[in-house]
């Protein structure tokens, strides 16, 4: 008789983790960044048969700005088309799988060609899509991908205008999706579509709810088996769930929730200790797993008073950190994952535990970055300055807020979604030129961006900028957000620093029961000037120095204000801007290549748990 030798059982085991379902891995995620033909031009090239020889080659993330904003004395920089184009070399299988386009982000309107059809389309610059290619596809190796993008001002699509660069592009990864056909429905607004939640915590317990969909591209209907796991912050294997959907065929979705899963004894999220749980969800038929998914997420309370600020799992905390923009010298926006991620690290190091991100959703490492290190959120989407009065720029801010929401609405370190910053009524434009302005409509979008935040998200709360400008308090819009961030610039564009708490005493008096934020405060300075008499707009190392010290102090001694963002962390691109450096905002704690500016050490100073220097 054989006898089984040991080598043939570690074959058996191997062919086994290989081939058995509960461990395969269904979906596959590639990056295609590498190796795209680029060229800028107003003119659409032959989408079936572009002739892309003479074309520039590029990597992504890719801007076609960050050269003209540099480069130039001048103002103005392009504003137009861009063309990507690339060949894909891999055999498809479109009869028995999924194939999509995930962008993490293209500014600011995109249009997807494959083998020469419009395969979609995507408005606005600082969220994901996700585009099925599936039908447009050849099987075998033999596809081509056209990517327009247009970054020309647009009456449209927020943000209208703002104190940063549009910088124009695929200037966030890209990456290719393939799953079966049926599959957890990424289709939705971008998402992963699939949604957790703590409804119910305490240190003895926390539930967990899951709702989400499934897109069924069968022509069959099936039953299918939804299968949970999760995993406690050192990978073990805390809970598990089974359920079973009944999933109509022919491109249906169909939605799910879930909601019998307990934790007992959570170890909770927090700055201090960022405890992530990891959901494991997968779909199965009878016989084999058909799409799988991954999500982290932490388990954490919070709220704010109007009197005495945030709480994070029954405790205060005051929220202090800074605004972000998403730039770096001579890259435009189109940074690395390793940058963004190491911006956050500057921050934590900085003693901060909040970042607003302003003034738009940024990328998928910030969010987990700031997930992973423990940093609170505020994120917001890119209505600045102004909205137009068209259905269309109404419609395309409810879409973003909504992609905005449902992207990353997983993320346990986002506490406050944003919509709007400093808006100075709804104008209408006639030729791109304001012709009137209406503080109705500017209204009416706040109230319904209101309600669609509280409908997609009725945990986290809202927020909206304002700055003192008198209009906000006469028309009523600071009293539709739950959370009031002022951007106050005493001693810098207006009065003496010294006014400052002074001023949001008297908000704080008049409106009992409103929560106040700091959401911007700010100066300008650059390393090269120096005084002992600083003065308002030198730009003196020192005059900034000194007034945040002020501003610092106004903050930290009113407990009524549940946190305050610096104005910036680092000096960002601003097209429209001449002084003292061009194309620059120099509000930055550090210069834009990150080197630390006096005024860092004193919030470290001020923030960190051992302070070095007393303020
Ligand atoms: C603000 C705006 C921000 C500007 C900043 C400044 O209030 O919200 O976008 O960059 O002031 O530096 O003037």
């Amino acid at each position: 008789m054989n006898t089984i030798s040991l080598k043939q059982i570690f074959l058996l085991v191997i062919l086994v983790c290989i081939y058995h379902p509960a461990i395969s891995q269904i979906r596959s995620k590639t990056s295609i960044n590498s190796l795209w033909r680029f060229q800028k031009q107003q003119a659409i090239p032959s989408i079936s048969n572009p002739n892309t020889s003479d074309w520039e080659i590029v990597n992504l993330p890719h801007t076609w700005n960050d050269k003209d904003v540099l480069d130039d004395g001048n103002r103005g920089y392009y504003r137009g088309k861009g063309f990507y184009f690339k060949k894909l070399h891999k055999s498809f299988t479109p009869q028995i799988k999924n194939y999509f386009l995930h962008f993490e982000g293209a500014n600011q309107y995109a249009e997807v060609y494959v083998n020469g059809q419009k395969a979609g389309e995507h408005i606005g610059g600082y969220s994901a899509f996700t585009i099925d290619i599936t039908s447009y596809l050849n099987k075998g190796k033999q596809n081509e991908l056209l990517v327009m993008v247009d970054n020309t001002h647009n009456v449209n699509i927020p943000p209208l205008s703002a104190d940063f660069t549009f910088f124009g592009g695929i200037y966030r990864d890209l990456f290719l999706i393939e799953t079966s056909k049926i599959h957890f429905n990424i289709l939705d607004h971008g998402s992963k579509g699939i949604f957790v939640d703590t409804p119910l915590v305490n240190s003895q317990k926390a539930s967990v709810a899951i709702k989400g969909s499934i897109r069924n591209t069968l022509k069959k209907q099936g039953e299918y088996t939804i299968q949970c796991k999760i995993y406690s912050p050192d990978g073990i294997l805390v809970t598990k769930n089974i359920s079973t959907l009944e999933c109509k065929g022919g491109d249906t979705i169909t939605p799910f929730r879930i909601s019998d899963i307990n934790i007992t004894n959570p170890l909770l999220w927090s700055p201090d200790s960022p405890h992530l749980y990891k959901l494991e969800i997968s779909i199965s038929n009878k016989e084999n797993i058909v799409d799988d998914e991954y999500i982290k997420f932490g388990i954490r309370t919070f709220s704010f008073d109007a009197d005495s600020g945030f709480f994070l799992n029954g405790k205060p905390l005051k929220l202090m950190g800074a605004n972000r923009h998403q730039d770096y010298p001579s890259m435009g926006n189109a940074l690395s994952d390793d940058q963004h991620r190491s911006d956050l690290k500057l921050l934590k190091d900085m003693g901060g535990n909040f970042i607003r991100l302003a003034h738009y959703p940024q990328d998928p490492a910030i969010l987990e970055e700031a997930d992973r290190i423990g940093l609170l959120v505020w994120e917001e989407t890119p209505l600045v300055n102004e909205v137009s009065l068209s259905k269309d720029h109404n419609k395309n801010s409810e879409v973003m807020l909504k992609e905005m929401i449902r992207q990353h609405y997983n993320h346990p370190s986002i506490i406050i979604w944003g919509y709007m910053n400093e808006i100075y009524w709804a104008h209408r434009f006639i030729d791109e030129k304001i012709v009137d302005r209406h503080t109705e409509a500017t209204l009416g979008l706040a109230r319904r961006l209101e309600n669609i935040a509280r409908t997609e998200d009725p945990k986290r709360y809202t927020g909206m900028a304002l700055h003192r400008y008198p209009l906000y308090e006469e028309s009523g819009i600071d009293k539709i957000p739950q959370i009031v961030g002022w951007n106050l610039y005493h001693g810098w564009y207006y009065d003496t620093y010294g006014d400052f708490g002074k001023y949001l005493d008297q908000q704080h008096e008049k409106y009992p029961g409103r929560i106040h934020m700091v959401s911007e405060f700010g100066a300008g300075s650059d390393p090269r000037f120096h005084s002992i008499k600083p003065e308002r707009f030198d730009f003196t190392i020192e005059g900034h120095k000194r007034m945040m010290e002020s501003y610092l102090k106004q903050i930290l001694e009113r407990p009524y204000i549940a946190g305050a963002s610096v104005w910036n962390l680092i000096d960002f691109s601003s097209e429209r801007r001449i002084d003292p450096n061009p194309h620059m905002n120099n509000k930055g704690l550090m210069s834009a290549d990150r080197t630390p500016k006096d005024v860092l050490f004193l919030f470290q100073a001020a923030l960190s748990k051992t302070p070095y220097l007393k303020i």
